[in-house]
Formats: structure tokens, sequence, C-alpha cells
């Protein structure tokens, strides 16, 4: 294609950034054809690091990288005819800090960009939001961003999703690429519920998975919440929250989102509006199963029968998600 996307990344000196602009501009995300043009946003405060970055973007002379890369403290700036927008920046949990604390600074921040996207972005810009608490941020951007169809305004699940299919894979001794079809539920979260019902490999068949990882109680108390608190151990390890995975997670995501999905009947895991189906309220931005197809089309797959033991997982996430959800609808009817 002669145009080159335009790709706008906020949060963009942070460390999820530093991984994530190298595959941006190398061609693994939108393929060794399509020129890129990256137009980078953070704060004032962290102008030089982020100037740093561009250095280091020219000093990479990718071939597909449009220059100069543009940076800035502007949402305006750095959003103007935006195809694709990738939202990493988000204010950080402090010790001491309540929750409510934390969704009503980021719902400001949530708010201002979900309007200047509004402003100046392509109205079929496609948007996804990582930066936590990544439902709830989704939800309020969408409130605000009116001109963006609102199944363009996804969030990142992948990353739990890779989690669990790398985890499938090496407790069965499988090739990753042979594991299909696990799904992630509701929010980024430790409510999330990590579902390997319909997850298949080769060798063993759908609807036997869990069995085979050891039957339900072990789900319960080995397998869930080790995905549920994968997130957390790798902060206690690296002092440092996942940013090699979250970006390769964010490539994936984009990737089957614009190209579609490997095979037709390969589910992914992307957070979504809801369209009430498995009776989640319509709108709420929730982990679903979903396929995509080529042009930036995805499908929520909505007819998976739901049992006793994955409902009660699924209603435990869903009550967080409104809580949260109500405590940033605060905010916009402020
Ligand atoms: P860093 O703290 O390294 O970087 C965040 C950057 O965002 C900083 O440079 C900061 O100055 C900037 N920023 C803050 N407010 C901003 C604003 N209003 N506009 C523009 N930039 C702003 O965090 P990093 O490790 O890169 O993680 C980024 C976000 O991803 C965090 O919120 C983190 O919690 C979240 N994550 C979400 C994941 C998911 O699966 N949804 C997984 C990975 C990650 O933990």
């Amino acid at each position: 294609p002669d145009r080159a996307l335009i790709v706008a990344v906020t949060g963009a000196a942070g460390q999820i950034a530093y991984s994530l602009l190298p595959l941006l501009a190398s061609g693994t995300v939108f393929g060794p054809q399509q020129r890129i043009k990256l137009q980078l946003l953070d704060v004032p405060a962290a102008e030089s690091v982020l100037k740093g970055v561009c250095c280091e973007l020219e000093d990479g002379a990718y071939p597909l990288l449009d220059h100069p890369v543009l940076y800035t403290s502007v949402a305006d700036e750095a959003f103007a005819g935006a195809d694709i927008v990738v939202l990493l920046g988000s204010f950080p949990r402090k010790p001491g800090m309540e929750r409510k604390d934390l969704l009503a600074k980021n719902g400001t921040i949530f708010r201002d960009q979900g309007q200047a996207l509004n402003r100046v972005a392509k109205a079929d810009a496609h948007v996804i939001v990582v930066g936590n608490p990544a439902n709830t941020n989704a939800w309020t951007l969408s409130q605000f961003c009116t001109k963006i169809p609102k199944e363009h305004i996804t969030a990142l699940a992948r990353l739990d999703h890779n989690r669990l299919k790398s985890l499938v894979a090496r407790k069965l001794d499988s090739a990753v690429s042979d594991v299909h079809n696990v799904i992630i539920w509701g929010n980024h979260s430790a409510t999330q519920y990590p579902d390997v019902t319909y997850a298949y490999t080769p060798q063993i068949v759908q609807g036997k998975m869990r069995a085979a990882l050891g039957g339900d109680s072990q789900l319960a108390s080995e397998v869930i919440p080790l995905i549920q608190k994968r997130g957390a151990e790798v902060l206690a390890l690296r002092k440092l929250s996942s940013a090699m995975s979250a970006a390769k997670a964010i490539g994936d995501h984009l990737r089957d989102w614009m190209f579609g999905t490997q095979t037709e009947n390969e589910i992914v895991s992307m957070i979504v509006p809801s369209d009430g189906s498995y009776g989640i309220d319509k709108g709420l931005m929730f982990a679903f199963p979903v396929q995509c197809h080529r042009g930036g089309k995805y499908r929520i797959v909505s007819d998976l029968r739901i049992d006793d033991f994955s409902r009660k997982y699924i209603e435990t996430t869903l009550a967080e998600l409104r809580s949260e959800r109500e405590e940033a609808m605060r905010l916009v009817s402020k």
C-alpha cells in the first residue's frame, strides 16, 4: 500500500512501548509491505525519555517507518488522522491508593483522550486500550468518543489468553501452536476466568480438556489461579510488570483483528463491548471469545454452552466490572 498507516501510541516512553514500537516498525504486526507513521504521546515530564525513544527508532533504520517520528504531550497532535490507536498510558496505582481513586484518576485521562480522538482521529480508527483498569478505561473512552463505532474500541485480554495457551501446552507437553480455543472471560484483573472447556489439541478432543488437565478441582486450585495471578508473579520477580509479553500480545490482538485469525474457527479473547451474549450487560467491556475476519471485523462467539462451574466464575468477574463501571459512570455523568 502506498499510504502509511498512522499508528498513535500513548505511554510511549514506558516499558511496554519499548518492546512494542520495534514490532510495529519492523512489519511484524502490519506486514512487510505496510509503511507506518508513528505518533507518540506521553506526559510532559517524560519528554526527554520520549525523545530518546525516537532517536532509537531513527537509529533502527526501519525500512517501513516514515520519518520523522512525531512525539508530543498534546493528545490532539498524537491522535491526528490516526488509523490505529494503542493506549498504553494510564495512571499507575500508588501505595495506599484506593481503587475508586484509581478509577477516578484514569476516568479523567480516558475521558480527555476519548474527546481528543473524537476531534481528530479517523472515524473508522481501531482502538486498543491496555492501560489499567483496561476494561473500564475502554468503557469511559467509548462514552466520550462517539464518532468511532463502539465495536472499534477494544481492550487487551490477549496477554491472559497467551498465558493460558502456553500453560496448557506446557502441562500437556504439546507445541503451543497445537493448542486452540482457550478463552479468557471478563475483567483483566484477578477475577478473570481462564477457561479451557472448549480448548483442544490434536491429541485431546474438544470436551476432554478439563479432564486432561486434572479435572475441575485441579483447575480451581491450580490452573485458574495461576493465570489470574500471573501478572503479579512476573511483577514480584522482575520488580516491573509484564512488558515483553504484553507487547507480543498487543501485536497478536492487532494482527488478528486487522487480518483475521489464522483459521476460520480459531477463537481468540478480546475485551469488546458486550452484545448481550451470555447475559452480559449490553455495552459492558468484557473479555469474550471472538473470531476475527479480514478487514478489522470480529464476531463474539455467542453459542457456547456454559455449565455451572464456568457460570460461577463469569458471574464473579461480571459483578466486579459492574461496580467499576458504576464508579466510572459517576464521572461521566458529572
Ligand atoms: P510504564 O509505567 O512503564 O509506562 C506508562 C507510561 O504512560 C509512562 O511513560 C507514563 O508517563 C505514561 N502516561 C501516564 N499517563 C499518561 C497520559 N495521560 N497520557 C500519555 N501518557 C501517559 O507502564 P507499562 O509497563 O508500559 O504499562 C502500561 C500500562 O499497561 C499500565 O497501566 C499497566 O498496568 C498496563 N498493563 C496492562 C496489561 C493488560 O493485559 N491489559 C498487561 C500489561 C500491563 O500491566
